[in-house]
């Protein structure tokens, strides 16, 4: 069985936040969310998972179950006209994998925890975003 992802994580780093944004949102919107410290929320209610990612500025949760389809709408993030994404999320091993199937290509994330903290890369369009 993988680690609990399950917890309350605040953010220590924050690598290429800036790289994976210019793929997304504004550079108005890019310039707040630069300066934000970030917490995660993750729970876990049966096979259904909960992330909340929690800032100052805006929250953005998400819900789902893994290996089943569900489409994730990205309200508050890249939402100036309804967005959305299909989205599927897996265990790779250790890693809870999640593919983001829109209008960016090669858009996803993978969370892990290691040393007792927990990692996100963040990817879209070729930049790779790292937070512990
Ligand atoms: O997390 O997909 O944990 O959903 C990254 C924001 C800032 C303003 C947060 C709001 C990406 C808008 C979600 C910040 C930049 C910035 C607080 C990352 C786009 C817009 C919500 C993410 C996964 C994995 C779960």
């Amino acid at each position: 069985m993988p680690v609990s992802l399950c917890g309350t994580w605040d953010m220590i780093s924050n690598v290429n936040f800036e790289g994976y944004m210019i793929a997304l949102i504004s550079p108005y919107l890019r310039k707040i969310a630069l300066r934000l410290k970030l917490r995660k929320v993750i729970e876990q209610r049966g096979d259904q998972y909960i992330i909340k990612t929690v800032s100052a500025f805006r929250n953005y949760t998400i819900s789902f179950r893994v290996g089943q389809e569900f489409v994730e709408y990205t309200q508050g993030l890249d939402n100036r006209h309804v967005k959305s994404v299909q989205s599927l999320v897996t265990w790779e091993g250790n890693k809870l994998v999640c593919e983001q199937i829109g209008e960016k290509k090669n858009r996803g994330w993978t969370h892990w925890v290691e040393d007792d903290k927990l990692h996100l890369e963040l990817h879209c369009e070729g930049e790779i975003c790292k937070q512990v």
